[in-house]
């Protein structure tokens, strides 16, 4: 990896809600252990643009299994012509575990996207919703607010490893930018998606980078 150009580069924070950590409806494994090393990367204060994404659905959202009669959480269902994992209710709007973390300065960030607002549409991706009825994956912006300031280059750490940060990670792949995957600053749902992960992670051309080799 090059040294790190902190105009072009961007800090994208997926995600990081009580709900995904341990004691929380979707609990991520060890999701709590990215808030320290998280909060010392944000002190480092090493890049100009600073994105945070917020999980943000309102009650009753497609993606609960609640909102499906008769199915369980972590099963799954065909949705608008895709698999849809159905998740334990989670990160309802106005709710705290649905707060961007108390723990970390949000005051620097720049940008927060909100994302799964859609009733009918998952949204793992801070770049684009997951497909929708009309077979199409709508932007949300992220990527041009980026490319406006110049950035060419993020870097994505948060969670959940294997979820919303792995989907932020291929879209912005996708959309041009050079992209590294802050991997000891996420934490999966599942440990074992660990080694598909990384696969998936090199095909699409994401290098794992750790937060010690930015200085
Ligand atoms: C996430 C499942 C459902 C995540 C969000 O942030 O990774 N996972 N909603
Ligand atoms: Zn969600």
């Amino acid at each position: 990896m090059t040294a790190l150009d902190p105009d072009r580069s961007a800090l994208l924070l997926v995600d990081i809600q009580p709900d995904f950590m341990p004691g929380g409806p979707l609990a991520c494994h060890q999701g709590d252990a990215i808030l320290e090393p998280v909060l010392e990367l944000m002190q480092h204060r090493l890049f100009r643009h600073v994105v945070a994404t917020q999980d943000w659905h309102p009650s009753g959202h497609i993606s609960f299994a609640s909102s499906h009669d008769g199915r369980e959480p972590f099963e799954s269902i065909e949705l608008h012509g895709a698999d849809q994992v159905l998740w334990p209710d989670h990160c309802v709007q106005g709710t705290p575990g649905a707060a961007l973390h108390p723990s970390l300065p949000w005051e620097q960030a720049d940008v927060i996207i909100r994302k799964g607002t859609d009733p009918q549409v998952d949204s793992y991706s801070g770049f684009r919703n997951n497909i929708g009825p009309d077979g199409e994956r709508p932007p949300t912006g992220l990527a041009g607010w980026l490319r406006d300031r110049g950035v060419d280059t993020v870097y994505v750490c948060g969670l959940a490893r294997d979820v919303c940060v792995l989907w932020t990670a291929e879209d912005a792949v996708r959309a041009g930018f050079t992209t590294y995957f802050l991997w000891g600053l996420t934490r999966p749902v599942d440990p074992a998606t660990d080694p598909e992960t990384r696969r998936a992670l090199e095909q699409a051309g994401v290098e794992r980078v750790n937060a010690s080799q930015l200085r």
